[in-house]
């Protein structure tokens, strides 16, 4: 017997859009999935637009007042779509309101904030989720799987670059619903929040937890117009971070983010480094896996490049045939999927408010170390 997940949507902006994107899909393709999501409602401060996005993506209704949806009975679990000086207040509201929560990434401004979102889940004993959703790109998963099996033996290195190039121009203002994650009052912090936190959680889900960590953080651009009050103002937030590491396994890591590597839009790169093997993974060829493995007859040795359509691979029995592609939108089907599966069988969906403090003790940590010019302990 199937049964309804009403959800309620707080946000409408892009991740809006692919988490939508995400409920509407995913009974067609895991059939199998008891519970089934409904676009019961959706919530933004403006009427006419919230109203246009639900008649366009399908919810039932909308509302203008998120404490209005979080109240409403109707509702099973709410999706927090909305910048991140937002997250904690509502996933408090909710958890207290005995509903589930799903919390778009960085889980918070802080560990601070983020402890208090976690105690409060765990106090209601609802289910929850942050949305780190390249865990769930099957190429992710398969480095997962190759690391668990012990494939790579021994890891000595993991290295991790996220790139963009959108901020460059120095008109681009901060603040505003476009805007929002070049402002600190907003984001809290710039790409170390919005881009190391990805690289961040896929590095301890797949190297284990990090120990301590040195960092420079850069802001190029000092001042920007605000969206909304239209004044020139400082900009709080790093333009760029890299960092380095050591994980508890010992192993070393090297991590860089900034959006302003001119030709780079969003590319999220990592590689792992073991005694007997080393994979790599590149977002804008998120189907393949390059893999080199030192067992290989000498004569054959090299870096192969696994393309990720076959059956046997994670979660790609359930679209399409060998050869053909899937895209960044499924790594978010895939996340409902297994938070639908695991309501079923009552386990927690991976990363958990709690999982996903410890990327964001990380993030505090690499932002105090750029600060203070000094490595920090974890
Ligand atoms: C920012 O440009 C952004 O959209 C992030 O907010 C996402 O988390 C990342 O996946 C892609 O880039």
């Amino acid at each position: 017997m199937s049964q309804p997940l009403r959800i309620g949507m707080i946000g409408y902006g892009f991740m809006g859009r692919v988490h939508t994107n995400a409920y509407k899909r995913v009974n067609d393709f895991f059939p199998e999935l008891k519970y089934r999501p409904i676009l019961q409602a959706v919530c933004g401060r403006d009427e006419t637009k919230v109203k246009a996005f639900a008649e366009q993506w399908g919810y039932a209704s909308h509302e203008t007042d998120w404490q209005q949806l979080v109240a409403r009975e109707d509702i099973d679990a709410v999706d927090i779509c909305v910048p991140n000086n937002l997250h904690k207040e509502i996933a408090i509201a909710v958890a207290k309101a005995g509903k589930m929560v799903l919390c778009e990434k960085p889980l918070a401004m802080d560990v601070a904030g983020g402890e208090e979102m976690c105690q409060a889940v765990e106090d209601a004993g609802v289910a929850n989720t942050v949305w780190y959703n390249y865990r769930r790109i099957p190429a992710v998963s398969l480095a997962k799987q190759l690391v668990d099996e012990g494939k790579l033996g021994r890891i000595y290195h993991y290295r991790s670059n996220f790139l963009q190039d959108w901020t460059i121009a120095t008109d681009v203002p901060q603040g505003g619903a476009a805007t929002w994650r070049l402002d600190s009052a907003a984001a809290g912090s710039g790409v170390t929040g919005d881009l190391l936190a990805h690289c961040i959680d896929t590095a301890i889900w797949l190297n284990g937890s990090i120990k301590d960590v040195s960092a420079m953080t850069e802001t190029f651009v000092k001042e920007r117009m605000h969206a909304e009050t239209k004044k020139v103002e400082s900009v709080g937030i790093d333009d760029a971070c890299a960092f380095m590491c050591h994980f508890e396994n010992g192993s070393l890591g090297l991590f860089e983010s900034t959006r302003y590597a001119r030709g780079h839009k969003a590319l999220y790169t990592l590689e792992i480094n073991g005694a007997n093997a080393s994979i790599r993974w590149d977002l804008h060829d998120l189907n393949r896996l390059e893999y080199f493995d030192h067992a290989d007859d000498s004569n054959v040795r090299g870096w192969r490049s696994i393309h990720i359509t076959e059956g046997e691979m994670p979660y790609m029995d359930k679209w399409w045939v060998p050869g053909l592609s899937i895209g960044y939108e499924h790594s978010f089907i895939h996340q409902v999927a297994d938070f639908l599966a695991n309501l079923e069988s009552g386990q927690p969906t991976s990363p958990t408010f709690r999982e996903a403090l410890e990327t964001q003790a990380v993030c505090d940590a690499v932002l105090k170390s750029g600060s203070e010019r000094a490595w920090v302990n974890l």
